[in-house]
């Protein structure tokens, strides 16, 4: 086994700073009070190892975070995903299978970094990443036009972005870093022209809502399943904004045009089937973003969100 099967580590990130939308913070809490955990409990018979906190990392803000090249809040993100790496570098070094409930996508530089360190020390691997998204996030700071961090995870993850200091992402080291070569995104239908150019400049692979179009979501598991290889670590990071805005509309960001919630659900599902599933992000809900009556978009987001984790973590085994 690549992890104890049935530990689960869970982390609760509320934190925001990677863009600029209040609320994305709010989305543990409202995934949490919707059942969550106690369903991969009881349900699906994981041992929760959980502090029961939404850490916020309130004791990490600085004073002061003007914008480095471009980026904005960077001291802030910085420190919060370095505390996050130790806290999800802790539960994979156990063997845990880990969760980690956000937060903006500016939280995997701390998921990813801190599974790729332990399946490193633990195992002698390089981990795979599947990436499901809109947004292919691998804007360095010089190519965001934005300046959001959670447009830039990647490039930092895989040192096509780097940065020498050590209170902005300078701590992130070999050990933890992702190969171009171990990414797979699924999914994406929004990519900046200057993304465009990475993905194609390092071979990257990755199947947008046209591939799936053409192929169908199975054909398309086939084929990123087929480019990791098997056996291979995986840690799927899900933003939930790869859903089409009729399944997730509380999202930071909404681009019409993506996956239903089934075809959203099948790929988590089919990550499962590996049996190589060492963690799970589901990230950019924001319950304060609700569109509708009654905040039925927020609820309607939330459910999508716990159906994907529920999936990942299992839920469909006949
Ligand atoms: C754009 C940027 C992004 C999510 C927006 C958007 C990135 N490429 N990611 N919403 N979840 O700002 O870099
Ligand atoms: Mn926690
Ligand atoms: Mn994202
Ligand atoms: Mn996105």
């Amino acid at each position: 086994f690549l992890s104890q099967p049935d530990q689960l580590g869970v982390v609760a990130v509320g934190f925001s700073g990677g863009q600029c939308k209040p609320g994305v913070d709010a989305a543990p809490s409202a995934l949490i009070a919707s059942g969550l955990l106690t369903q991969l409990h009881t349900e699906l018979g994981y041992n929760l190892h959980h502090d029961n906190t939404v850490h916020s990392y309130k004791e990490l803000m600085p004073e002061s975070d003007p914008d480095v090249r471009g980026m904005k809040n960077p001291l802030a993100v910085s420190a919060v995903t370095q505390k996050l790496s130790e806290q999800v570098y802790t539960h994979a070094k156990e063997g845990r299978c880990v969760l980690t409930l956000g937060g903006d996508h500016s939280i995997a530089i701390g998921t990813v970094s801190g599974t790729a360190k332990a399946i490193r020390e633990r195992l002698g691997r390089e981990m795979a990443v599947i990436w499901v998204d809109a947004h292919a996030d691998i804007n360095t700071p010089e190519t965001s036009e934005s300046g959001n961090i959670h447009g830039m995870p990647v490039s930092f993850l895989t040192g096509l972005a780097k940065e020498k200091r050590e209170d902005i992402f300078g701590w992130l080291k070999d050990e933890h870093m992702l190969s171009v070569k171990k990414l797979v995104y699924i999914g994406l239908r929004d990519v900046d022209r200057g993304e465009k150019k990475i993905l194609r400049d390092n071979g990257i692979c990755a199947f947008s809502m046209h591939d799936i179009d053409k192929h169908g979501i199975g054909r398309v598991m086939e084929m990123a399943l087929g480019y990791i290889g098997n056996d291979t670590p995986i840690h799927l990071s899900f933003d939930v904004d790869a859903l089409d805005p009729l399944w997730a509309p509380s999202t930071g960001t909404p681009v019409r045009g993506g996956l239903t919630l089934r075809e959203g659900d099948y790929i988590a599902e089919c990550v499962h089937e590996t049996g190589s599933l060492i963690a799970v992000d589901l990230v950019e809900v924001n319950p304060t973003l609700a569109p509708g009556i009654n905040d039925i978009g927020a609820h309607e987001t939330v459910r999508a969100g716990c159906s994907i984790v529920r999936c990942a973590l299992g839920e469909s085994l006949l």
